[in-house]
Order: C-alpha cells, then structure tokens, then sequence
C-alpha cells in the first residue's frame, strides 16, 4: 500500500501536491509536513507532522510511524534566500537529501521524488532550447546545491538502485500558495498588483526570457513521472522540462489585453545576475520520450486564470 510522505508541504509546490496527491491517492495516505508549526487550511484534509528533515532521527520516527512508502522532498531554500544564507541554503539543500537517499538506500522506502531546477545551469550554458546534456557551471549557491544534489541522485540510483526521479522545475506560477525566496517570483507578484491595480515594480529587466510553468502542470508532471514504469526513467539527475517561456514584457502586454490600465516599470536588483545566469527556455525532448511529458497551458491560458484567482485566495 502506497504512503506518501510530502516533506516541506507548507511551501509553493507541496500545498499544491499534497491536495493533487490526496485526490489521487486518498487523504489518510497522504501525510504531509512541514518545519512550521502552523498547519496550512489547504493540508487539513489529511494527517500533518511537524517536521525538520534535517534531523534524521525524527524524520525516521515519522517514516516508521506511518509506515512510509514514498517521499516527496521539497523542503529547500530558493535562488534568491540562498544567495543570502549560503552555509544554510547548502545544510538544508544537502543534508535533507542525504536523509532521504540513505532511507532508500536502506530499504525503508521504495521511491523517492526530489526537486531540481533550470538553477543548475549557468552562465557559460547554451541559453536557448537549453539541451538535457549540456554545459552547467551554476554559478548560485541553489544551483550549486540542485547540481551536486542530481549528481547525488544519480549515484544514488546506479551505485545502490535507489529509485529517485527528479525534474528540473522551472518558475512555477500558482495561486493557491505564494512562492517565496525565488527568482522567478515577480511572474506570480505581476498578479496580485494586477489586480489591485497597483503599478507594477519588478526586480528584473524588461527582456529577461525565463523559463515558467503554470502548477497545474508541474503538479501533473510530477505525479506522472512517479507514477511511470521504473524501465522508462532513463534519467537519474533530473530531467529537463519546458511549459511556458516568456520575458517580464511578454506577460505585462498579456496582462494588459485584459487589463488595459496596467502599469509596469523595471528597476532590476541583485536577482538581475541570477536570471542572467540561466536559460531562457528549455528542450524537454526526454521527459517528452521516456515519461509521455506533455504540458497544457500556455501564458493567455495561465494570465486568464490567473486573474480569476489570485485575489480570491
Ligand atoms: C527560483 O527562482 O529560485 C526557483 C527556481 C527556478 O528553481 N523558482
């Protein structure tokens, strides 16, 4: 019987997977977590632990206690918050990996999902159409962190045959919940002054072409890919995926055709470098190949809904 563990559920992706995950799979085989005290009303549906993944006695404690089949770690700390907490963003991102391959390694859990990241790319990359196999030198601590971590997963998988499957998420556009330290924020910020009709301030230049996906389709992504056959998950790092490619520009004037009144200026910070660094869209022709990837939204799509929702929630 499958139970799924979903570590660090509180943040962008994981409120968003455990509610996919509980529709799928059934509330009680769910059990979602999180460092903060404070369960999210999105999560209630289901059991929650409080949770630290960085201390391996009580993540076992918790595996052990609901007899943990599979894990979903997403606890992590984002480009921008990293560039900030280095020596952190390195414990978190490393140690909370380890914890989880060992348990793998070990034969307490069958399959494990772990996030990567266009991070792990950097500036000496192809940009566009950026290849699965390619030139990487991140030059940020997350993506330093995200590329050691795939090499890590690999190992992982060939040296001991961990099942662990990983996706190179790019920025991820969602209502539900808020993302918080990345660099690709301002494409969920742009929303919410949208709405207010508030002028819009982003912190990245008018033509940086970024990578995006709207969640619905990383939510499906992502349980598909750890749904798919073991024999058709050739790749143990990570794997490429595209869904939307757009620059701060090309979302504003989307934005505009239905809010006419919309305004935007550009005053670039310190996140400026760390969008330089990485691709602007991605080939996606393996996930594509091995796991059937195929994603449904494209950016009027995703402004629409968008619009519709942010403020509701
Ligand atoms: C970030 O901006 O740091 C993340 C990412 C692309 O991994 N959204």
């Amino acid at each position: 019987m499958k139970k799924v563990l979903v570590i660090g559920a509180g943040g962008q992706i994981g409120t968003e997977l455990v509610v996919g995950l509980r529709k799928r799979f059934g509330n009680d085989n769910i059990i979602a977590s999180d460092v903060k005290d404070e369960v999210k009303d999105a999560l209630k549906d289901g059991p929650y632990e409080k949770l630290d993944v960085m201390n391996d006695a009580d993540l076992k404690e918790v595996v052990a206690k609901h007899q943990i089949t599979e894990i979903y770690l997403l606890a992590a700390l984002l480009s921008a918050t990293a560039e900030k907490h280095p020596d952190f963003a390195w414990k978190l991102n490393m140690d909370g990996l380890f914890n989880v391959l060992n348990l793998a390694k070990d034969g307490v859990i069958e399959k494990i999902f772990w996030p990567s990241s266009i991070a792990v790319f950097g500036p000496n990359t192809p940009k566009d159409n950026t290849p699965q196999y390619t030139i990487m030198e991140p030059s940020t601590v997350y993506g330093i962190s995200k590329l050691a971590g795939e090499r890590w997963c690999e190992y992982y998988a060939k040296q001991y045959d961990v099942d662990v499957r990983s996706i190179r998420y790019p920025g991820l556009i969602s209502y539900t919940s808020l993302p918080g330290g990345g660099t690709t924020d301002y494409a969920v910020d742009i929303f919410y002054s949208a709405n207010r009709n508030e002028k819009f301030t982003c912190f990245l230049s008018e033509e940086t072409g970024l990578p995006m996906m709207y969640m619905e389709d990383a939510i499906r992504a992502t349980i598909n890919l750890m749904e798919a056959p073991k024999e058709s998950i050739k790749i143990r790092s990570s794997y490429n995926l595209a869904g939307i490619s757009f620059t701060p520009v090309e979302i504003f004037n989307a934005i505009k055709r239905v809010r006419p009144n919309f305004e935007i200026e550009y005053a670039p910070d310190f996140r400026q470098k760390i969008a330089d660094s990485w691709p602007s869209s991605i080939d996606d022709t393996h996930a594509r190949q091995d796991w059937g990837w195929e994603p449904e939204f494209d950016l009027e799509k995703m402004c629409e809904i968008m619009l519709d929702n942010v403020l509701k929630n």
